[in-house]
């Protein structure tokens, strides 16, 4: 088989990819090694940015959201006795959506399929060769145990934390961060309304707590929890009971119903440049992880599928190599600010055990919660930094290219 793109994963980054490349006449085939059923149920990112409500509707599968999404003008921060609401519209004019992930990746799926172009699932022993070269190949086995061979002009590796791309990084030019996190969040879905209109950002002495949601019926609440926690030791009543021990506030009551699932999920900040080799090029969590403290990974994902979707269709199509040549540099200023941001959320909200950093973090909210200049710095942070080309940012002026 041939085709322009051989995109690798189809989460967020694939199939956003693959919509945009199709926008603008440019060949993908999509390889998924999961089913479909599995691949959308998988329950993670809840928040969606103002610009990746706007790419997936650029992208023409934005109609749901708009729909069924809750959009959201702030959120609540809190410390113990206190809650304080940060107005996002009077502080930066940007809003956020609550907005599962899963309903994102259906949507997306159900346009690809609508296209007829190719998306395979349950594939196997998927194999980049020859990124090098102006003929990279992906060898795999597909669902009927059938060996195949993908010939591509480009690979996209959109295959998130534990796929094979960014091996194909050779170690000589490959340069990775990452900070792994003391704590762990333990996450549950749960049959019953949101207790709140907006998310609650809960700094507690003994964890930290967060109160988001899915839908007016479906709640999404998080537990700081050590990062080797033991699930089986969480009834639904001991997640309930510290739900409202560190989400509590007088005159407020957290509503309680049927836990639907439940999961811990480690904590980490990783960044694996560069995010192109030869004709290979990375997207998403193939590239960066961010602690979801911020939001944030979802929201990367599509901003660098975004800034990517121009540059293979100015490379493939017009043969100009100039955004895909600039692609890596640009992407990751988006992601150094949203792993900047992830972490600085992170490091503010999560006690250590220790006096002295409970000190510094009470101290950090209060301030975010009574100076303007500090809560529009959060503000225009969780609600995203504007995609653009070179990664400028707010100002749209590049401090390094002045
Ligand atoms: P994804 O991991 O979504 O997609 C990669 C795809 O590639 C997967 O479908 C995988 O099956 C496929 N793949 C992997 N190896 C392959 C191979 N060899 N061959 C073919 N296919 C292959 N972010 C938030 O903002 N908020 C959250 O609350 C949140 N919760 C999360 C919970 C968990 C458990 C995890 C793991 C992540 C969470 N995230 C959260 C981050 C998450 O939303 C990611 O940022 C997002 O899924 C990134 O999208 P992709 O880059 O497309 O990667
Ligand atoms: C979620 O709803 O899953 C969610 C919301 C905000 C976050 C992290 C996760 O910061």
């Amino acid at each position: 088989m041939k085709t322009q793109v051989g995109i690798i994963g189809a989460g967020p980054a694939g199939l956003v990819l693959a919509q945009l490349l199709a926008q603008q006449g440019v060949e993908s085939v999509v390889l998924e090694d999961r089913s479909r059923t599995y691949v959308e149920a998988r329950i993670r990112a809840g928040i969606l940015e103002q610009s990746t409500v706007d790419v997936l509707t650029e992208a023409g599968v934005g109609d749901r959201v708009h729909r069924e999404g809750l959009r959201h003008d702030g959120i609540h921060l809190q410390w113990p006795g206190h809650r304080e609401h940060l107005d996002f519209s009077a502080l930066c004019g940007r809003s956020v959506w609550a907005y599962g992930q899963t309903e994102v990746v259906k949507d997306l799926i159900n346009a690809r399929l609508a296209t007829g172009h190719p998306l395979h699932f349950e594939v196997s022993d998927v194999a980049l060769h020859d990124v090098e070269t102006n003929r990279p190949r992906i060898t795999y086995t597909d669902r009927d145990g059938v060996a195949q061979t993908l010939e591509c002009l480009v690979i996209a590796g959109c295959d998130g934390s534990h796929g094979p791309s960014r091996d194909l990084i050779p170690s000589t030019v490959r340069h990775t961060w990452e900070r792994t996190y003391p704590f762990a969040w333990l996450g549950i879905l749960a049959d019953v309304p949101p207790s709140t209109d907006e998310l609650i950002y809960a700094w507690h002495p003994d964890g930290f707590a967060l109160h988001s949601m899915r839908s007016p019926t479906v709640s999404r609440l998080y537990l700081q929890v050590r990062p080797d926690e033991d699930i089986t030791s969480w009834s639904d009543d001991r997640i309930w009971s510290q739900l409202a021990h560190r989400l509590d506030l007088d005159g407020w009551q957290l509503h309680t119903g049927p836990i639907l699932e439940k999961s811990v999920l480690p904590m980490r900040s990783f960044v694996n440049t560069p995010m192109r080799h030869g004709n290979l090029f990375l997207a998403g969590d193939a590239a960066h992880i961010v602690p979801p403290t911020g939001a944030k990974g979802l929201n990367l994902a599509v901003s660098d599928v975004a800034l990517l979707a121009r540059a293979l269709a100015d490379l493939v199509v017009k043969k100009d190599g100039a955004r895909a040549d600039a692609y890596s540099e640009n992407a990751l200023r988006r992601v150094w600010r949203a792993t900047h941001f992830s972490w600085w959320m992170t490091s503010m909200l999560h006690t250590t055990g220790d006096d002295f950093d409970a000190q510094l973090q009470l101290s950090q909210l209060r301030y975010v919660a009574t100076s303007r200049a500090a809560a529009a710095s959060l503000a225009e942070n969780y609600t995203g930094m504007p995609i653009s080309d070179d990664g400028a940012g707010w100002s749209g002026s590049d401090p390094d290219h002045t």
